[in-house]
């Protein structure tokens, strides 16, 4: 056993780092993945043999499989999420804390034998283009074999990687483990996890990454919310650079002039649907880059690039319709892994919003027939489909650019049924960042065990910060200084989800949003002087300089949707108030000023 993988990895580092895991984990058997197709397949199609996997009828959806997870196992889990540092202050008030000496004493006895019954997988990956100047390389040790498959989707995993590795110690130490060994020829079981014991840490000080007890999503598939954000961000802020829960799109006007936009909502909240839209305006286009992360990085010019460090889309499904998102339908209609969707009757995927009426016959997302009557989705709400980039109809022609694209306007959103307008544009880069951390938005299915409340999200970074997000706001503050201020992009605030009195959407959303891009897109040119209203809170259109052509939107829909409502503000700003409070000292006063500014012309 030992032989066969040991002549795989040249690099020492990484050898002895397999060597000394495996003594712990105990795994049967030790596979280092080449990152093939054909490698993929044969792991799919123990998968299948085995029930974790479906196929699904391939003439509906190509090379395609549908995995349903153990109920307990659904979404991301934050409570049992750490970021690990000797002082507590280096982590913050938002994040949960752990002595690096207690967790790694808690994760060693965890780890120990967990990998008995199984085999593990060595699964080199990169985040970002190989060659880009922003490629960060990490290795996930993990037992599932469900990891792997989704992990080839979303990151570039493979033997190219150790190749660029070579013999440095330069990568994220990835461990992962379902937290269910199989003792003593114990059969397994569909789905395994061990939901009671879940853990998932992250380290400051050797930035290593240990999850114990999910197989699920962001809990498992370490490269994307554990590397391309909680590590990430915490080595941009060292270095100077940012990871942002952020997608990146391409927006072409009639004239062919094209601009770059990042922006970032909490989890669910649209960002798939907003980075593939369809435009509804003649002559204005959508390309898309990414749809959850960002890395931006000074160029020699001053200005920010970006790049999505990921491969694949890992979307929430239900809502996902031909209205509401083509682009993505197109995009998973093979080569795709779905997750706790429903399977209709002719071997197809289905989910709520697919289809106006639901197919007959539906097997819900556990396995059963879905009886309507009892009122329970067939899909599950956090159900996903994880698709290649490449599969995107709508793929910028620079998506894997190692240099990434300039990035003219950032855009933060939050889902709100008032207070926030369509679109505000920040007064100021320190209002900007204001904007950022004064975000909040109704929670979603991406997160479990939290009721529909409002809940405070600064830069829709809350989950995701892997240190104290006071000291993050400061790293925003202090970006003039590191860049060239003149080139910095604009920051802007949208809400598609504004309600009238009688609880209806005041906005279409999905392609109409270009309307909202196009005002953007406008005002980061130099001549827009005369679009827009300065507010207390920020820049709002001025009627005449958005464009409304085609949409059945009377006057009071206009002024109900834009309207700065000083109450509803006083209110907002209140509670933004006591939300800071809780980061004490950390907290930069440039942001308390920018605070009682408002509140002063508010009143
Ligand atoms: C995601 C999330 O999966 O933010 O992207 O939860
Ligand atoms: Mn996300």
């Amino acid at each position: 056993m030992e032989e066969s993988w040991s002549s795989k990895i040249v690099n020492p580092y990484v050898k002895s780092w397999i060597t000394e895991f495996i003594n712990l984990a105990t795994p049967d058997n030790v596979y280092v993945c080449s990152g093939s197709n054909e490698e993929y397949d044969q792991i799919a199609s123990k998968l299948v043999a085995s029930g974790s996997l479906l196929p699904l009828n391939p003439e509906k959806k190509f090379h395609s499989f549908l995995a349903r997870s153990d109920a307990r196992d659904v979404a991301r889990v934050e409570k049992k999420t750490f970021i690990c540092a000797v002082n507590k202050e280096d982590v913050g008030p938002t994040n949960n804390w752990e002595d690096p000496e207690v967790m790694r004493l808690k994760l060693s006895n965890l780890f120990n034998g967990c990998m008995k019954g199984r085999t593990l997988y060595v699964v080199p990956f990169c985040m970002a283009n190989l060659k880009s100047p922003f490629a960060l390389i990490g290795i996930e040790l993990t037992d599932s074999p469900y990891v792997v498959c989704s992990m080839k989707i979303m990151t570039r995993m493979g033997s190219e990687v150790l190749d660029e590795l070579g013999e440095t110690n330069n990568f994220i130490k990835c461990h992962h483990s379902v937290g269910q060994p199989l003792l003593n020829g114990q059969k397994d079981v569909q789905w395994p996890c061990n939901p009671e014991k879940l853990v998932i840490a992250h380290f400051h000080d050797d930035l290593s990454i240990w999850s114990y007890g999910s197989g699920y999503g962001g809990n498992a598939l370490l490269g994307k919310k554990s590397v391309s954000l909680r590590i990430a961000s915490y080595k941009a802020k060292n270095e100077g650079w940012l990871a942002e829960h952020m997608l990146i799109i391409g927006v072409t006007n009639p004239e062919k002039k094209k601009k770059y936009f990042a922006a970032a909502f909490p989890s669910a909240c649209g960002k798939t649907n907003l980075a593939m839209l369809k435009s509804t305006l003649p002559g204005w286009k959508v390309e898309c880059i990414g749809d959850d992360i960002a890395w931006l990085r000074f160029g020699s010019n001053g200005k920010l690039y970006a790049v999505n460090p990921e491969y694949g889309f890992f979307g929430v499904a239900p809502g996902t319709s031909a209205k509401t998102n083509p682009n993505a339908l197109k995009a998973c209609e093979k080569n795709s892994i779905f997750t706790n969707v429903a399977l209709t009757n002719d071997g197809d995927v289905w989910w709520e919003g697919l289809t106006e009426c639901p197919p007959a016959n539906l097997i819900d997302w556990q396995g059963n027939l879905w009886i309507k009557e009892k009122g329970l989705p067939a899909a599950h709400p956090n159900s996903r489909f994880t698709v290649p980039l490449s599969q995107c109809p709508v793929l910028d022609p620079l998506w894997d650019s190692p240099e990434g694209v300039p990035i003219s306007a950032i855009i933060f959103g939050g889902r709100r049924k008032d207070t926030i307008p369509l679109v505000l544009e920040s007064l100021s880069w320190r209002h900007g960042v204001f904007m950022g951390a004064g975000m909040s938005s109704e929670t979603t299915s991406a997160v479990e065990d939290v009721d529909v409340v409002i809940r405070h999200d600064p830069f829709a970074m809350l989950p995701f910060c892997g240190y104290n997000m006071a000291d993050y706001f400061r790293h925003w503050l202090a970006l003039p200084d590191i860049g060239n201020d003149v080139n910095l992009p604009k920051i802007f605030g949208v809400n598609w989800f504004r309600k009238d009195n009688q609880g209806k959407y005041l906005w279409p959303g999905f392609g109409d949003n270009i309307r909202v891009l196009e005002w953007i897109f406008n005002r980061t040119e130099e001549f827009s002087e005369k679009s827009a209203i300065r507010t207390p809170v920020g820049f709002v259109p001025s009627r005449d300089f958005f464009n409304l052509s085609g949409l059945q939107l009377t006057n009071s829909d206009f002024k109900a949707l834009f309207e700065i409502k000083s109450n509803e503000w006083l209110d907002e700003i209140h509670s933004i108030k006591n939300y800071f409070e809780i980061f004490g000292e950390h907290f930069p006063p440039a942001l308390s000023k920018e605070l009682n500014r408002i509140e002063l012309e508010l009143k």
